[in-house]
Order: structure tokens, then C-alpha cells, then sequence
């Protein structure tokens, strides 16, 4: 038995966007043991090819925190990063002159650049970046494909989602969020049989749209969940806030409202054709557990505010339980 007082050799799979996911890995890692399996399908709907680098920018949260060589404070990056590269980038005119690309960080992409060109897959760069630290979970990108996201916006005009959330902080209203070439991609080796062969899958408290979105818009992942053992979402609202980002302004562009309940029916049951058999909402949000409960909802409510390792590892605990 674990300290946790569960048996060990606990097989937990992990569907994540970035800064939310790590977070919530990180707590999860604490509260598990070193026999227990942790894997992390990562979306990469975020990705971007800029001044002749692939970005991976969820995969790379999440490696980084997980190293523990995040920079938290500015929720992006490497810790003690500097911007030599970057400036002369912004000289030459290459790039986007609002998009920083640190030099320990560009270290990251020009590795991942070199493998593409010496034609390895996404899945392969993931192990090969992850094998640099001990952190502990296995981490594969959702799909070897390209799935970059645009957002189109209230104008009929079309940008890259870097550019969106980046440049305009999200503020231009969206009214749909594309990822190119999705329908023609397929999960990354190892995500269905992650999936299907796990204890439990847990949905972290990511972006519902733009992480998480990107996941199960990938053909044969909702399909693989409809699979799996059982399926917990944890609420990335709380108190009718969103914890982090802008997921609001994506939210609203499909219509759904910034309440726990909402993204909970967004998400959907899959006693009804949904992704989900248990939802985790915020003590804050408790009132809005009845509702869901009445729909049939299995609710469980708990504190979900992960402000340090502890508190994050509690909520993976719940999580499991
Ligand atoms: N976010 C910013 O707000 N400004 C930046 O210049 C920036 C650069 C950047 C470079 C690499 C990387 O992996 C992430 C970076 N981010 C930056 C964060 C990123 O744009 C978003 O927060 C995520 O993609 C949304 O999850």
C-alpha cells in the first residue's frame, strides 16, 4: 500500500494543456508513488513555426515544470532566461517582434527543429526532450501531426492562436477556433492504449477550448475515452472565475459560459455521449452541484485552488479517490 493507503502500481493517464496541467501533474506526481505509472497526452494545438523553429509551447510547460526549471513567475519559459537571441531576432525583423523566444528556451526548439529534420516524430522528440530530467511521468504529444490552432475573429480576418492570446491578450473577439488538418490526424502512438489501459484518466483543469478542445477534437481520442475505465474532470473555474489564461474569451466564442457547470455540460457525461463520469468542481461552486447531481451527475466538490505542491497533491489525491 501507498501512503495514500491505496495499492500501488496505479496505471493514471493525464490529459493536459500547459501551465493548469503542470500544476495538477505536479501535485499528482507527489501523491503517487514511484510503482505507479503516470502518462501525459499533451495537447499541441498550440504549436507554432516561427524564425525557423518549431514551438511546442504546452509540451514545453510542462517539461519545464516538471524539471523544475520553469520560470514561475512569468508562467512561461525557463527560469533565469535570458533574450540575447531575441533581440537580435527583433534587428533582423524575424519572428514577431510581441513573441519573445528566450535563449535557454531556444535551445529547446532548435533541438526539436534538428530531430524533425533528421526525421524523428513529435512522439519521439517528447521522449528524447523528457529523458533530460528524471520527471518522472511519461509525456507523448497528442498527435505526430501539425494541428496548429487559428482563431477567427469578429472581423472574417484569421490569425495564428499565438497571435490571438499573445498580441491581442485574447481581446479580439473570437468567433471560431480551427485546428488545421485535424480531422486527417490520428492520436500519437501509445495515447489510445494510455488511454484505454489506465486505472483512471483524469481531464486537468486546463483550458477547456484550446487545450483540452484540441485533445479530444483529435479522431480516435473521444473514441478511446468511451473505453476507458473511468473519466474525472477536474474544473479549471472557480467561484465563476477562471484560475489562470484567458479560457473566458474561449469559452465565450463557443457559447459556453464561465461557470464550473457549464463547462462540466460542455464536456458532457459519457453515460450520455460525453467524456465524462465524474466532475470536480470548487467548494466555491458548490452551489452548483445540485443542478448537475439532478441530471444525473456524479459531483464531487473540493478545494481546488493549487497555490503550492501540497495543496496540488491534495487535489490529485481527491482526484483518485
Ligand atoms: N507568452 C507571452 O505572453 N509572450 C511571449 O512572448 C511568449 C513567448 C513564448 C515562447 C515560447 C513558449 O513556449 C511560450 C511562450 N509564451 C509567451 C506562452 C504561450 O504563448 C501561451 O501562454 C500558451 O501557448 C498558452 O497555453
Amino acid at each position: 500500500m501507498t501512503s495514500s493507503g491505496r495499492a500501488a502500481d496505479m496505471r493514471v493517464t493525464v490529459l493536459a494543456g500547459g501551465v493548469g496541467g503542470a500544476r495538477f501533474v505536479r501535485g499528482l506526481r507527489e501523491a503517487l508513488s514511484g510503482d505507479d505509472e503516470i502518462t501525459l497526452v499533451v495537447n499541441t494545438g498550440d504549436d507554432l513555426w516561427l524564425s525557423g523553429v518549431r514551438l511546442q509551447p504546452d509540451i514545453d510547460s510542462i517539461l519545464y515544470a516538471l524539471a523544475g526549471v520553469n520560470d514561475t513567475e512569468r508562467g512561461w519559459g525557463r527560469a533565469g532566461e535570458t533574450e540575447r537571441v531575441s533581440a537580435e531576432l527583433r534587428e533582423w525583423g524575424s519572428g514577431w517582434p510581441w513573441f519573445t523566444l528566450g535563449d535557454l528556451d531556444l535551445g529547446t526548439h532548435l533541438a526539436r527543429t534538428g530531430w524533425l529534420r533528421d526525421g524523428l516524430t513529435y512522439t519521439q522528440i517528447a521522449e528524447r526532450l523528457a529523458a533530460r530530467w528524471p520527471i518522472g511521468v511519461r509525456l507523448l504529444p497528442m498527435t505526430d501531426a501539425e494541428v496548429d490552432t487559428h482563431v477567427v475573429v469578429e472581423d472574417g480576418s484569421r490569425l495564428h492562436f499565438q497571435e490571438w492570446w499573445t498580441r491581442h491578450r485574447a481581446a479580439l473577439r473570437a468567433v471560431e477556433f480551427q485546428n488545421e488538418g485535424i480531422q486527417d490526424a490520428g492520436p500519437a502512438p501509445g495515447v489510445v492504449e494510455a488511454i484505454e489501459g489506465a486505472d483512471v484518466v483524469l481531464i486537468a483543469p486546463s483550458n477547456p477550448v484550446v487545450s483540452i478542445g484540441p485533445i479530444l477534437a483529435v479522431p480516435g481520442i473521444r473514441e478511446a475515452l468511451a473505453n476507458a475505465r473511468r473519466v474525472v474532470g477536474v474544473s479549471p473555474i472557480i467561484g465563476g472565475r477562471v484560475v489562470r489564461g484567458m479560457a473566458d474569451a474561449c469559452l465565450s466564442a463557443i457559447g459556453v459560459e464561465t461557470a464550473a457547470d457549464a463547462v462540466a455540460r460542455h464536456y458532457g457525461r459519457r453515460a450520455d455521449g460525453g467524456v465524462l463520469d465524474t466532475w470536480m468542481l470548487a467548494e466555491e461552486d458548490a452551489t452548483l452541484a445540485a443542478g448537475l447531481r439532478d441530471e444525473g451527475w456524479d459531483v464531487r466538490v473540493e478545494p481546488l485552488w493549487m497555490s503550492d505542491l501540497e495543496r496540488s497533491a491534495a487535489l490529485a489525491r481527491a482526484a483518485l479517490a
